[in-house]
């Protein structure tokens, strides 16, 4: 059983003012022609599809283009939402579009029959669990978890697996131990969801880190996403997955196969660092610039160039950003400073306010009190 794995495609996202619509397109263009030729059975997407919870029209128009094609060339398809999808607008006509051979799961419900493909090894039954937050798990099953790990085991427990038939699992979270060096910024330490909760599955399609990257010999994995959106993925090597499923012998994991397919891009993103006289002077190319790629530039002059943006615009045109590597640099924020920037609130305030924001207006329990009061003592002393 051969299937693709894809995800975070943040269809519309703009890097730096550039729209990457048209490089989403030719990388999606790309991915189809493989899919010819390779002939998976199945493509699996996990999560954050669009990069907005109301995508442009032209991201909407893009999405359902690929997922049209993908319908025409007889493979299924496996989509959940992420936490940048607007889970009730992906759910529009899912079931009218589901018969066609594209399931969307965007809303959790308490039971899920898994879409079921064959092969000449039996069943593979494939679960989709849409990006969740813990008050989702609670409203389904009028629980009250109060930690991540503890509410998805419970939305796996419900799934009732067979572990004695081949299981693949779509999940949009973050799995404790997974590195993110970009710029996925809504991740944070609470939403932490320990591995075992998808040991159970012979291989978990992950989505929401952009780095690559897996966990038990790659059978829990992020594919990371197909192109580079920010300048901390400029020295990534992107690329989507093939995994191909064989023999399973009774409760054990099934044999795996996985492939990291490499995906060139249309236009490279990439990093130069550089005085602005060298950066100038390498040679032009045929059209009178120096790359076409989308550059983010570094310069290490000790002085501010005049125009530098402007003049560098012209020898590359995907110019994202110009910064100073050894202007500002020095500038040490120290913790006077930034208490004059919030001088109306305490850090004990401060932090509240921003663990009420990322867990829903739960607040702290003493034992999280303790802890926070213990850390702002050892770095300011006693906060009076
Ligand atoms: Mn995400």
């Amino acid at each position: 059983m051969k299937f693709f794995h894809l995800s975070d495609l943040h269809i519309g996202k703009t890097v730096n003012n550039f729209s990457m619509l048209e490089e989403q397109n030719y990388i999606l263009k790309k991915i189809l022609d493989d899919i010819k030729t390779e002939k998976p059975e199945a493509i699996l997407i996990s999560g954050d599809v669009y990069d907005k919870t109301a995508p442009s029209p032209e991201a909407v128009k893009l999405l359902s283009g690929f997922l049209t094609e993908l319908a025409e060339n007889n493979v299924k398809v496996l989509l959940i939402s992420g936490n940048h999808d607007s889970s009730g607008r992906l759910s529009f006509c899912a079931d009218l579009i589901g018969k066609s051979g594209v399931r969307i799961n965007s809303i959790l419900t308490g039971k899920q029959e898994p879409v079921v493909l064959n092969d000449a090894y039996g069943k593979v039954n494939f679960y989709s669990v849409p990006y969740i937050r813990i008050t989702d798990v609670n409203n389904v099953y009028g629980t009250d978890v109060r930690d991540y790990t503890e509410a998805f085991e419970l939305v796996v427990r419900n799934l009732n697996i067979n572990r004695s038939e081949r299981n693949v699992l779509l999940s949009h979270q973050f799995v404790a131990g997974a590195s993110f060096s970009e710029s996925e910024s809504s991740v944070g330490g609470l939403e932490h969801i320990e591995k075992r909760v998808y040991e159970p599955f012979d291989y978990v399609a992950l989505g929401h880190i952009h780095k690559a990257q897996g966990f038990n010999d790659n059978r829990i994995r992020y594919c990371g996403t197909q192109l580079k959106y920010s300048v901390k993925e400029t020295n990534q090597r992107k690329s989507y997955t093939i995994v191909t499923l064989g023999n399973k012998e009774g409760e054990n994991l099934c044999d795996i196969d996985i492939k990291v397919v490499d995906l060139e891009p249309q236009h490279d993103m990439v990093s130069i660092t550089g005085s602005f006289e060298e950066i100038v002077s390498a040679e032009l190319d045929e059209n009178g610039i120096l790359c076409d790629d989308y550059v983010y530039i570094t310069l290490t002059d000790k002085d501010y160039i005049d125009n530098a943006a402007a003049r560098l615009r012209k020898l590359y045109p995907r110019l994202m950003n110009v910064s100073y590597g050894s202007i500002g640099q020095d500038m040490n924020i120290s913790i006077s400073d930034l208490e004059k920037v919030s001088d109306r609130k305490t850090p004990f305030e401060m932090f509240s306010d921003f663990f009420d924001n990322i867990t829903n207006g739960r607040s702290m329990n003493d034992e999280q009190i303790d802890i926070l009061n213990k850390a702002i003592n050892e770095v300011w002393g006693e906060v009076k």
